[in-house]
C-alpha cells in the first residue's frame, strides 16, 4: 500500500504538496507557505522503517535536490512543524544523513518571529519570508489554538539540542509558563488563548480537533526526556483527571466516549481525530500509580472500543469524521456533513498503542478490518483517496491523497503488524504526525535493527 501511494505520488505529483488520485496531478494548497513537497518529507520515514530503499533514495534526492525553503507566503506554524520539522528530524535521526538536520534547522529558524508576540504563546500563521506572524481569521478575538501552540515541545527541544541554540527551547519552556499561570477552569485547559494577554478567550474544551496533541506533547515530553520532565507528567496526570471528571461519559448501550465541553454545556459527539486519545491514554497508564494504572488501561480500551464501533457501524468499515451520542444515535454521524473519512490515522494510531501494550489479538484484527476497507474504498487507479460518505458502499472520492495516510496511517498499520522492538516505545516517541523522535537521544542503529 506505502510503494503503491509513493509511485503514484512520484509519477503524478512529485514536488506538489499531495497527490490528486483520481485527476492524476498535484495539489498545493495553503497551509505550508508557499513550501513544497509535503508529502516527501512527511514519507521519508514511513520509507526508511519498511525498507523501501529506493524510494527512500528517490525522496532523499528530491530533498537534497528540491526543496526550497526561500519561499514567501502564508504557513500554519503547526502543520509546518509536525510534518517537516517532525519528518526532517525523524529522518535525520533514522539516518543520520546531515541533510535531514540542516533543513529541518534551517526552516525551525524561520519559525520564530512567530513568537514575538506580549506573551511569547506564538500567533497561529506566519510568512516564511517576511517574518511576519498573524491569527486565523476564523479564531475568536485574535486567538490562539491550544493544539497549535501546545504541540511544538518535542520538535523544539531536538532543534536545540541538534543546534547547540537554545532559543527553541525558551520559546516552548515560555509556552509552559503561561499555561501554568492561567486559571484553568474546573481544571480544564479550554482551547483558545490570546498571546496579547494570556487568558483565555472562549471556554471551548476538546481533546479532539483544536486541543488534542496539546494533552499528548504533555505525555510524550515526559516520555522523551526519560521520565525527567516532571512538570509536563503532572501537568497530564491534572488535565486527564479534569477530563475524565467532566467529559468522559457512557451512552446508554454501555460505550464510552470524550464529549466536548462549552462553558459547562456538553455537546455528546466524538471527532475521529479524538479516538488518538486511546492510544495516549494507554501510553500514560504504564506510568500511572500501580492504583490508577488497571483504571487508565480500561479507560482506553473503552475508547478504543468505541472508535472501533464508529468503523463497525458504517457501510464502509471506515469511521467517519465525527460521531454522536444524542437522541438515541450511538457512536455514528448524524450530520452529513460529518460522514466523510479522509485517511485519517486516529483509530490505527490507537490499535497500534493497545497491541503494543496488551497484545491482546483483537487489535490486530481491528486494523486488518482497516487495510481491506481501505482497499476496497479508498484504493483508485492512481493512488488513494478519502470517500464523502462512510454510509455507503458506493462512496465518491474526495480526489486527495493526504501526505498524514503516508506520514502516519500506513506507518501506524506497518508498526501494528511488526515486532516490538521496530521502534521501541521505550526508545521512541511519535510525534503528532507520527515521526519518531529519540527518547534523551537513543541512538537508533541500537534499537531499530
Ligand atoms: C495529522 O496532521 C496529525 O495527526 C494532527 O495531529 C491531526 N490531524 C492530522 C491527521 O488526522
Amino acid at each position: 500500500m506505502m510503494k503503491f501511494a509513493w509511485d503514484n505520488y512520484k509519477q503524478y505529483a512529485l514536488g506538489k504538496n499531495e497527490l490528486r488520485p483520481l485527476t492524476k496531478n498535484g495539489h498545493i494548497g495553503n497551509m505550508f507557505g508557499g513550501l513544497r513537497g509535503a508529502t516527501v518529507v512527511d514519507a521519508l520515514d514511513t520509507l526508511y522503517i519498511m525498507e523501501l530503499e529506493e524510494e527512500f533514495q528517490e525522496a532523499k534526492k528530491w530533498v537534497e535536490k528540491s526543496f526550497d525553503l526561500n519561499v514567501n507566503g502564508e504557513a500554519s506554524l503547526f502543520e509546518v512543524n509536525i510534518r517537516y520539522i517532525g519528518g526532517l528530524l525523524a529522518a535525520y535521526y533514522l539516518t543520520g544523513e546531515e541533510v535531514f538536520k540542516s533543513k529541518a534547522l534551517e526552516l525551525g529558524e524561520k519559525l520564530l518571529p512567530a513568537f514575538n508576540t506580549p506573551t511569547g504563546i506564538p500567533r497561529g500563521v506566519i510568512n516564511l519570508g517576511s517574518g511576519m506572524s498573524w491569527s486565523w481569521g476564523w479564531a475568536s478575538a485574535g486567538s490562539s489554538i491550544l493544539a497549535e501552540f501546545g504541540t511544538l515541545h518535542l520538535e523544539f527541544l531536538h532543534l536545540s539540542e541538534l543546534s547547540g541554540n537554545p532559543v527553541f527551547a525558551e520559546k516552548v519552556t515560555n509556552i509552559r509558563k503561561v499555561l501554568n499561570r492561567v486559571e484553568k477552569p474546573q481544571g480544564l485547559y479550554p482551547n483558545f488563548l490570546s498571546p496579547v494577554t494570556g487568558n483565555w478567550v472562549q471556554h471551548h474544551v476538546s481533546i479532539g480537533g483544536l486541543g488534542d496533541s496539546f494533552y499528548e506533547y504533555l505525555i510524550k515530553s515526559w516520555l522523551m526526556s526519560d521520565k525527567k520532565d516532571s512538570e509536563a507528567k503532572k501537568m497530564y496526570d491534572d488535565a486527564l483527571e479534569a477530563i475524565e471528571k467532566h467529559l468522559v461519559k457512557k451512552s446508554a448501550g454501555g460505550l464510552t466516549y470524550i464529549a466536548e465541553w462549552r462553558g459547562g454545556i456538553l455537546d455528546h459527539k466524538m471527532g475521529h481525530l479524538a479516538c488518538f486519545s486511546g492510544g495516549m491514554i494507554a501510553l500514560g497508564a504504564e506510568h500511572a500509580g500501580e492504583e490508577r494504572k488497571q483504571h487508565y488501561m480500561d479507560l482506553a480500551a473503552e475508547i478504543t472500543n468505541t472508535c472501533h464501533e464508529s468503523y463497525t457501524r458504517s457501510d464502509t468499515k471506515l469511521g467517519p469524521e465525527a460521531f454522536r451520542f444524542d437522541a438515541g444515535t450511538e457512536a455514528m454521524a448524524t450530520r452529513l456533513s460529518e460522514r466523510y473519512y479522509i485517511l485519517r490515522p486516529e483509530v490505527v494510531e490507537s490499535y497500534m498503542y493497545m497491541w503494543r501494550l496488551t497484545h491482546d489479538p483483537k487489535y490486530r484484527q481491528w486494523g486488518w478490518e482497516v487495510v481491506k476497507a481501505l482497499e476496497k474504498h479508498c484504493r483508485v487507479e492512481a493512488g488513494f483517496s478519502g470517500i464523502r460518505d462512510v454510509y455507503t458502499t458506493t462512496p465518491t472520492h474526495d480526489n486527495m491523497q493526504q501526505s498524514f495516510f503516508l506520514a502516519e496511517t500506513l506507518k501506524y498499520l506497518y508498526l501494528l503488524f511488526c515486532e516490538d522492538d521496530v521502534l521501541s516505545l521505550d526508545d521512541w516517541v511519535f510525534n503528532t504526525e507520527a515521526h519518531p523522535l529519540p527518547v534523551n537521544h537513543t541512538n537508533f542503529k541500537a534499537s531499530v535493527q
